[in-house]
């Protein structure tokens, strides 16, 4: 579990040491901060029929009056009363003989139209004598133009004519945008460019600028100008963010080496007058993610009110400051009175807006965390969604649809939302359609609607593709989890319906389709180049998935050595492996359909090959991951590799195997911990049991204290569960284990003798685990026990590796036979007198079977 004082004194030692190191290679360990909470929701809301009016955010109110359509086709007659709009209407034609457009705006006027007296508020409509808008302000103003460019590309308004309506809109939380606050690498200027225009498109009207790895946003150069050209790109960015009436906010991140002192406000103050001249009007100051002296909330306190009298007020035309306190999330927030969001309550100006995430760094949006913290702050906080961001799984590219935010939410609750997003920006959109939409009419919010109707909007020419892609890319596996895959059923190999079976065939042959149909429609070439190597992976996936239900029936039909051959060849290599981890995709309900269904396969055929049950060990326990393909990783024979819990350890807390039967445990050994020497992430008070039917466990040791790794060897006892519990201690770090072992075979233990380059990885070959298996190089030699009669090969061939021969000996060392292997499969009876096999040649070899 996250425990910021340990992580953030790495992170300042690394600081130090290193001098310029960009955030992301401060060692700072985003993983373990930021999946709390593993449970996953369903997403509500259900797709509606807009009548081909595509609008986003969803206005308030949208009344079509009677029947007609308004003829666009001869253009527009521009009336802009306050001479504002000319350039925000590039998507019409204007002409001095077209219909009548008439925009204004003014408080007045807007209470004579039943405009809200809201900023941003609008009211249209569109009869037979043109088309009218009315703000409240300017950005209302604006508001009803961006209405009406979506209501013109509407399909309902196709051949130019458009429906007769009456729309009165305004926005409900003051607040709506963006923060470009992620570890990574920042946002290209290109995308910047374009993103400025989706918000001001979408109605979001804040932002702000504050990538961890922009050194002179953050540590070490806060103090210093900008170089020229990043100098000139804010400018253009501040320009761009101004015609599209949305506020750039400039945050700086200061805290890890600020110091209290008189220079070093005077430093800010002029950094943030070197950012007034390029036109910055809003800031912001950043304390998340730092130690020491920074996180003194009096200090921080002080520091803003007085930046607030003496620059934020003072200077023109200069909006509300923002400040992300230390304590950002209710994981490690003071609670009490003397905490700093309490002090930030009683002493930080109430003009200034405070930040939250949540009750931990990626939540949920709920009634209940802005209570906890606006009762502290008193006021509504400016609630920091951690969400499409993945710096902290960056292997996951999060295309799911935008759910999570309670709907009864008001301006009371926060003042505004603001999305963190992913270092992809094109990838990005996606969310912030749906962050624009809740954030803009809250109660309205309709998650599936509104992630259907983005796909539609972002990737017109492409909908399908780009919907089969994300359908089955949204969850983090092990972070903020989000519902996949949530229109596919998979099951187990000895539990479907053909039905079932076809619709799954199907939906693989359409993921191994989409990377190619995407890449080939998809106008917008910027997204698609952040999805390319997902895709290429993707892909993958769709046809190993594919391959793993054609072995299904193969398995079927009975025939060995067609199933083995099918099933080796749809093995994923090592290096297949570490592409996907780089890419995942589909790590829901996808890629474990495609693990499960190997392995159960290969599992099946080692039963009826050997009528034994094979020494496959599932992981079991208190943590809910358990239940996934990730303790595996403890089970893997790889000790390089460990399973984490992912939730904090408890005195209920306990992690144990199930071997699949009843069987004799002799040895058991548990290596805890996420490496093999120092790692916080173990029971450091536990004790080993075991268990027949898993319910009445017996204890195999003494309680034992600060065992990293635990061995127990001793007289057999019968069991089909082994397990580590966590006996009461103070320790609420997460669980990890390297490896969890019960009766690892070794040499002595055979009645026969191994003969190999590394004999005891050669038993990989000989542990009844299909799973696993020995990779061959010379001669493995091995003598056979007696009465053995039959001898099957389990193998995988590469034919690039030259030919693999088989040798039967006799006592005396005589050769008896000799056959080249050139299938993965073979069961071969053995020559009389043959004592001994000796395979020479490259091959991998998951089983043998003597019999
Ligand atoms: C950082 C943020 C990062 C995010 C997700 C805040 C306020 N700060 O835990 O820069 O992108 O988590 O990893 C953060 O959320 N800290």
């Amino acid at each position: 579990m996250f425990n910021p004082k340990k992580l953030l004194k790495a992170l300042i030692a690394a600081c130090l040491v290193c001098g310029s190191l960009s955030a992301q290679e401060q060692g700072f360990d985003l993983s373990t901060q930021r999946s709390e909470s593993q449970s996953i929701h369903t997403i509500p809301g259900k797709m509606l029929d807009h009548k081909g009016i595509q609008l986003n955010p969803t206005p308030h109110s949208l009344k079509l009056t009677e029947k007609g359509q308004l003829d666009i086709t001869k253009g527009l007659r521009l009336n802009d009363k306050k001479n504002k709009f000319s350039e925000d209407l590039n998507f019409i034609v204007l002409a001095p003989k077209g219909v009548k457009l008439t925009i204004d705006y003014g408080s007045k006027l807007a209470a004579k139209h039943g405009v809200k007296s809201i900023s941003g508020a609008y009211a249209m409509s569109i009869n037979n004598k043109g088309v009218s808008i009315i703000g409240y302000d300017e950005k209302g103003a604006f508001y009803g133009i961006q209405t009406l460019r979506q209501l013109v590309d509407s399909p309902a308004s196709a051949g130019k004519k458009v429906p007769y309506l009456e729309i009165n809109d305004y926005p409900d939380l003051l607040y709506r945008g963006v923060v470009e606050g992620f570890y990574g690498t920042p946002w290209s200027h290109e995308v910047r460019l374009s993103l400025i225009n989706l918000y001001g498109k979408f109605k979001m009207n804040y932002y702000l600028y504050g990538p961890k790895d922009d050194h002179y946003h953050s540590c070490p150069n806060w103090r210093l100008p900008y170089p020229e050209k990043e100098a000139k790109n804010i400018k253009e960015l501040v320009e761009s963010c101004n015609r599209n009436r949305v506020d750039f906010v400039w945050a700086i991140h200061p805290g890890q080496d600020i110091k209290w002192n008189d220079e070093d406000y005077t430093n800010l103050e002029n950094k943030f007058n070197m950012m007034y001249d390029l036109g910055v009007r809003s800031f912001a100051i950043f304390f998340d993610d730092i130690d020491g002296e920074g996180t003194n909330p009096r200090k921080q306190t002080e520091l803003l009110n007085k930046l607030n009298a003496n620059f934020v007020k003072v200077k023109e035309g200069v909006k509300p400051l923002i400040v992300c306190p230390t304590d950002y999330s209710k994981l490690w927030a003071n609670p009490t009175p003397q905490g700093s969001l309490s002090i930030y309550g009683n002493t930080l100006d109430p003009s200034i807006n405070v930040f939250w995430t949540g009750d931990a760094v990626c939540s949920d949006l709920t009634k209940e965390t802005m209570d906890w913290v606006n009762s502290r702050i008193k006021r509504p906080a400016l609630y920091w969604w951690n969400f499409p961001v993945t710096d902290y799984v960056r292997h996951i590219i999060m295309q799911g649809p935008v759910y999570g935010l309670e709907t009864t939410l008001t301006p009371n609750d926060l003042c505004g939302l603001i999305s963190n997003p992913m270092e992809h920006g094109e990838a990005s959109k996606l969310a912030l359609y749906g962050v624009a939409d809740y954030s803009w009419n809250t109660a309205d919010y309709n998650p599936i609607d509104n992630w259907e109707r983005a796909l539609t909007e972002l990737t017109p020419e492409a909908k399908d593709a780009y919907r089969t892609f994300a359908i089955h890319s949204c969850d983090t596996e092990t972070g903020y989890r989000r519902a996949e895959s949530w229109e596919t059923q998979t099951f187990a190999i000895d539990n479907y319906t053909e039905e079932a079976f076809h619709a799954l065939f199907k939906e693989f042959e359409k993921i191994e389709r989409t990377p190619a149909e995407l890449e080939e429609k998809c106008a917008n070439k910027a997204l698609v180049s952040e999805l390319h190597p997902w895709l290429i992976e993707f892909g993958k996936l769709g046809t190993r998935g594919k391959r793993a239900l054609e072995i299904l029936k193969i398995y079927q039909t009975g025939d060995h050595a067609a199933f083995w051959t099918a099933y080796t060849n749809n093995l994923m290599s090592e290096e297949q492996r570490k592409s996907f981890n780089a890419h995942k995709s589909g790590t829901m309900k996808l890629q474990p359909f495609y693990e499960n269904t190997m392995n159960d396969l290969a599992n099946e055929f080692f039963k009826k090959l050997t009528g034994e049950i094979p020494t496959v060990y599932k992981g079991i326990g208190s943590f809910n991951s358990l239940k996934t393909t990730q303790s595996n990783l403890m089970l893997d024979n790889d000790s390089t590799t460990y399973y984490t819990s992912g939730t904090s350890q408890n005195d209920r807390s306990w992690i144990g195997v199930d071997l699949g039967c009843v069987r004799s445990v002799a040895e058991v050994s548990v290596y805890q911990g996420r490496n093999s020497t120092n790692d916080v992430d173990y029971f450091d008070h536990a004790l080993l049991e075991y268990s027949e039917q898993g319910k009445d466990w017996k204890a195999l040791t003494d309680s034992l204290k600060n065992q990293y790794d635990i061995q127990w060897k001793g007289e057999p006892v019968k069991a089909r569960y082994v397990r580590l519990k966590k006996l009461p201690s103070r320790k609420t770090n997460w669980a990890a284990i390297r490896s969890f072992e019960v009766n690892p075979i070794n040499l002595s233990s055979l009645n026969f003798r191994i003969e190999a380059k590394d004999p005891q990885e050669a038993l990989r070959a000989f542990d009844k685990h299909p799973g696993t298996s020995y990779a061959n190089s010379g001669v493995l030699a091995f003598t056979l026990p007696e009465n053995t009669t039959t001898c099957t090969l389990l193998a995988k061939l590469d034919a690039s590796k030259g030919p693999v021969k088989l040798q039967q000996l006799a006592s005396n060392g005589k050769v008896l036979s000799t056959i080249t292997i050139d299938t993965p499969f073979i069961k071969m009876n053995l020559v009389k007198g043959a004592v001994k096999i000796a395979i020479e040649g490259e091959v991998e070899l998951f089983e043998i079977l003597l019999n």
